[in-house]
């Protein structure tokens, strides 16, 4: 009887026989039998045959070739497994026929349904197109036993991001593959230490990739950049997985001075690029809204509210709708800062590791034991925090700069290394406290080779100009840096600190 993988899988077939038509899309030779996993468009199979304890049963046919199978199924850990009685590669004109009818129903099955946006905004309306095809391809390579990687900022924006993506691709990979090794196998989300996609983890990433295709016939990943990989400083990076034949998603709200970036992904999701502002959409909110199209049964709502806090942004109507849906499911505002507040805390410790379980707590599964941990993590924290300001305010020296007050605080002389909370918060938190007695204020948190930079409005301060500017006057500096108008890191030569603050001084006084 002819039927398809997902017919077979959907129904007990007993003892009865089957006939199946797929694609092969690898091939293990184990110490007993030959696995071969197969596709048919409606969901992948692996089928065991044996021929003698670690003999390669089928020789001829390999990775690629279109089979017919006649099988019978059996439960194997949980995963449905096909056990080949016949099978035979079909010949050319059979290939053509069955690759179209696969294709089609790969296709089909990948296009995602055009679901309303949680909250009414002109700048998701303008990027619905791109929320489609992202979606598109993430479900298609799923389909097609793709692996994917996320990769994310490293704080409380970045975590809400990968997150949200995890949420919606895991199931679809479940799906696909079964439980147990094929989710770690799969998917896979990891942050990244630097504000973008930097060229040693695009090297880290490819060379695993290699590795798993060598050893275990695994496919090229997609990955998907998010809350980062906008702007120029990830074009190495993803031009060296490009090379590799790894494809590339950007889902990010950082300017960018110019794109360099959409001509080498499949996607690039940003506010900038359809005249919006980044500023008033996080990452955390953007990759929601993307996985709600990706897979429309996830139960997030919650989290657009909570990255929105976590990077401030300005985007009032939005917010509050946003906070509505939060607190519907049971988060008020302040639970939503300090949640934010544990996963930037949390992310310093965790560095590099994905701790899907433990990231999983954080973001409230259960929320009984989110609740707890916020509990005992939030007013250490809280008190770690008020530690840093009282040490801050009493260390940040204020100058006059032209009509501009420029506040500096030098980090490494009055912090010890690696101490919570990360040097663009510290600068953070004493720029809000004295911008609000002090007009046209720009707070610099000075590294010796690093600036970590806040505005107010009024000050005139746009850390994209000033870069320009600093490369321009101190060009032996090699700056670089991105970030909002108002708020934002450069990184420089340790040689040319000095050049570089009197650089920012000079920019300071053009401002009037
Ligand atoms: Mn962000």
């Amino acid at each position: 009887m002819d039927m398809t993988i997902k017919e077979l899988t959907s129904q007990k077939l007993g003892k009865k026989l089957a006939t199946i038509y797929a694609m092969v899309n690898s091939v293990n030779q184990t110490a007993g039998p030959t696995l071969f996993s197969v596709t048919d468009g409606t969901g992948t199979l692996v089928v065991k045959a044996f021929e003698g304890a670690g003999i390669r049963a089928y020789p001829e046919v390999d990775e690629g070739d279109f089979v017919e199978i006649l099988l019978t199924t059996k439960e194997f850990n949980k995963m449905l497994e096909g056990e080949a009685i016949k099978m035979r590669k079909l010949d050319a004109a059979q290939t053509a026929k069955a690759k179209e009818r696969i294709d089609k129903l790969q296709r089909e099955r990948a296009t995602p349904k055009s679901v309303p946006f949680l909250v009414p905004s002109k700048t998701l309306d303008a990027l619905r197109e791109r929320f489609l095809k992202a979606a598109a391809e993430i479900r298609l390579a799923v389909i097609m036993n793709r692996p994917i990687i996320v990769r994310h900022h490293n704080d409380a924006d970045g975590y809400s991001s990968g997150f949200a993506l995890e949420r919606a691709i895991l199931p679809l990979v479940k799906e696909q593959h079964g439980e147990g090794k094929a989710l770690a196998m799969y998917f896979n989300r990891a942050p990244s230490a630097t504000p973008f996609y930097e060229i040693e983890d695009s090297i880290k990433d490819t060379a695993h990739s290699l590795t798993g295709q060598a050893r275990f016939a695994e496919k090229i990943p997609l990955i998907v950049i998010v809350d980062t990989g906008s702007s120029a400083e990830s074009l190495l990076a993803i031009q060296q997985g490009k090379v590799h034949g790894i494809d590339f998603i950007v889902v990010d709200h950082h300017f960018f001075e110019e794109d360099v970036i959409s001509k080498e992904v499949l996607v690039h999701i940003n506010p900038f690029l359809v005249g919006e502002d980044g500023a008033t959409y996080s990452a955390g909110m953007l990759c929601t809204e993307l996985g709600r199209f990706i897979n429309p049964e996830i139960q997030i709502d919650y989290i657009p509210a909570m990255a929105g806090f976590a990077d401030m942004i300005d985007n009032p109507l939005v917010m509050d709708a946003y906070l509505k849906l939060a607190e519907k499911k049971g988060y008020t505002k302040q639970l939503l800062h300090d949640i934010a507040a544990v996963i930037d805390f949390v992310s310093t410790k965790l560095r590099f590791m994905e701790a899907r379980e433990y990231v999983e707590v954080l973001f409230g599964e259960p929320m009984s034991q989110q609740k707890k941990l916020v509990g005992v993590l939030a007013p250490y924290i809280r008190k770690l925090e008020a530690k840093s300001i009282g040490v801050a305010r009493a260390a940040a020296v204020k100058e006059k700069q032209g009509n501009a007050s420029l506040q500096l605080l030098h980090i490494e002389e009055t912090f010890s290394r690696g101490v919570y909370p990360k040097p663009g918060r510290i600068n953070g938190m004493l720029h809000d406290l004295t911008s609000k007695s002090e007009k046209k204020l720009v707070s610099a948190g000075v590294l010796s080779d690093a600036l970590t930079i806040r505005a107010t409005e009024d000050s005139g301060f746009h850390i994209h100009d000033f870069i320009a500017y600093v490369q321009k006057e101190v060009p032996e500096a090699f700056v670089e840096g991105g970030g909002h108008h108002h708020a934002g890191a450069i990184r420089f030569v340790p040689s040319k600190k000095q050049e570089v603050l009197k650089a920012l001084r000079e920019y300071l006084k053009k401002l009037d």
